[in-house]
């Protein structure tokens, strides 16, 4: 019988919000476990993402772009040993944001993958010579990828290479096991991400959303949507209630298509 070796890593995802660091755990993946939105701060927790083949497993972890609030950073590190963190730039943006991270990257011996993405975004890709020149003064890096998640350009070598450094150890997870998130969170997250969607401004961060699984309905949900305001509850539901169908018509559809089956939701919005 042939015995083959088993690889197994923990890579932690971080940048600042908004450059795409859940984009890419899902194209990873392959599977959309983190919800996406041109909007800031849309993750909010941090989210287990696994890779998974015969050999290889890769636990991918992709973190809020506002890791620094509240010192959450420091907590990332208390429960975890991370083989790579894979760092996220946003174009040539670079700012005391992606100096913070580098303070913490001098703190901690961990090899550093730096990504720069949205390529498809730089007109005149030559800027990319002098801006990577820069950071390596900044950080040491251990391998670098330019890329679009968004378009999927040049992204796929970064599993494999990974792969290729990962150290012989047992998988911590079984074959079937995809994300640390409950169906409960996975419904709650993709209902947020289409309030995100389609509404604006400071409203989505002012809805609190409450699942709610009926029992012996097995394709009906309860979601309430708490809000402290009534205008708040006027504006999620639209003239001739078009924004909450549309929230709710999307959100079905995303929900079908994660879990394979359908899904009414029970929409309810309450002011708290
Ligand atoms: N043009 C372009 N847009 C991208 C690319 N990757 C991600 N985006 C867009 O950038 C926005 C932010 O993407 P997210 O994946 O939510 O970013 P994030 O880093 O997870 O943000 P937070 O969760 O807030 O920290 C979305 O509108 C994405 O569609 C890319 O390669 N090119
Ligand atoms: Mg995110």
């Amino acid at each position: 019988m042939k015995i083959t070796s088993s690889y197994y890593g923990n890579i932690l995802i971080l940048g600042r919000t908004n450059v795409g660091k859940s984009t890419l755990l899902n194209l990873l993946i392959n599977k959309k476990i983190s919800i996406i939105s041109h909007k800031k701060n849309t993750t909010n927790n941090n989210i287990i993402g696994v890779y998974n083949n015969d050999i290889y497993q890769i636990s991918f972890i992709d973190t809020p772009g506002n890791i620094f609030y509240k010192n959450k950073i420091f907590n990332l590190f208390k429960n975890y040993e991370y083989n790579y963190i894979l760092f996220i730039l946003d174009k040539n943006r670079w700012n005391y944001i992606e100096e913070n991270f580098t303070k913490i990257f001098s703190k901690i011996n961990i090899p550093i993958i730096l990504i720069i993405n949205k390529v498809d975004q730089i007109k005149n890709k030559n800027i990319l010579l002098s801006y990577i020149n820069f950071i390596q003064k900044k950080i040491k890096i251990f391998h670098l990828f330019i890329i679009s998640a968004k378009y999927k350009l040049y992204t796929n070598d970064i599993c494999s290479f990974i792969c290729k450094h990962l150290p012989k150890q047992k998988h911590f997870y079984s074959s079937s096991y995809i994300t640390n998130q409950t169906d409960k969170t996975i419904i709650k997250e993709i209902i947020r991400e289409n309030i995100m969607k389609f509404l604006h401004k400071e409203i989505p961060y002012n809805i609190k959303i409450k699942v709610v699984f009926p029992k012996n309905l097995l394709n009906k949900l309860y979601i309430f949507l708490l809000v402290n305001k009534i205008n708040y509850k006027k504006i999620i539901i639209g003239k001739n209630s078009k924004n909450i169908k549309l929230i709710k018509k999307r959100s079905e559809q995303n929900i079908e298509k994660f879990f394979h089956k359908k899904i009414i939701l029970n929409i309810w919005i309450k002011i708290k």
